[in-house]
């Protein structure tokens, strides 16, 4: 498979794993998995021809991880970015000092007025390194890279998750905690 191809079905997995297994006629169990012989199926049915190795390649060599095989490999689910309702059970984690967040420029003035809101998603998503963070915000328009006192918001109450590609989640960050982060 040329990266092309992976890409698409990455993107369609993301669709049907996230936001709508009813595309293909599958159901996620309350942890957000399915039964891999299940998902190719609906995606055979559906004309996408994936072979269970094209599965897992796209699986390993995906550039976020995003998606996870459960031990006996006998299941499949989406590390994180749900719209319809799983319970993930990611374990509750103490963040580092720092966590960061890219976002379009448009959006800046409404974040330090508000904080950071899930918007669609479960949760806000928060990242370690600056490049992630910045490819993020680089999604919709020319981003901002924002710096948020993770540590401090831990020690105030907030709960954080860690999901197993080290995506940092939590459900809200009032503006006091953010900063636009200098030299950018
Ligand atoms: C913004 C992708 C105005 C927020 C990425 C973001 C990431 C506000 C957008 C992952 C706001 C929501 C998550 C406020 C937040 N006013 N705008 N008060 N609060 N926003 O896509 O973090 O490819 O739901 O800054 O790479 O951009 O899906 O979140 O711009 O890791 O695996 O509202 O999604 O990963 O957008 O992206 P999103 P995100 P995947």
């Amino acid at each position: 498979m040329n990266e092309k191809q992976k890409k698409k079905i990455s993107k369609f997995l993301s669709l049907v794993l996230r936001h709508k297994p009813e595309e293909i006629g599958i159901e996620l169990d309350d942890q957000g998995w399915v039964s891999v012989s299940e998902l190719l199926d609906g995606l055979n049915r559906n004309k996408m021809n994936i072979t269970i190795e094209m599965l897992q390649e796209v699986v390993v060599s995906n550039d976020k991880q995003r998606f996870v095989f459960s031990d006996d490999e006998s299941q499949i689910r989406a590390n994180q970015g749900h719209s319809v309702s799983v319970e993930l059970g990611y374990e509750e984690a103490i963040p580092p000092q720092i966590l960061r967040h890219g976002t379009p420029e448009k959006f800046v003035s409404s974040i330090m007025a508000d904080g950071l809101l899930k918007m669609q998603r479960h949760h806000v998503h928060l990242h370690v390194d600056i490049e992630t963070s910045i490819a993020v915000g680089a999604r919709r328009g020319k981003p901002v890279l924002l710096e948020i006192r993770s540590e401090e918001m831990h020690r105030d109450g907030f709960r954080f998750y860690v999901t197993p590609n080290n995506v940092w989640l939590t459900d809200h960050v009032p503006a006091k905690y953010i900063q636009i982060a200098k030299d950018q």
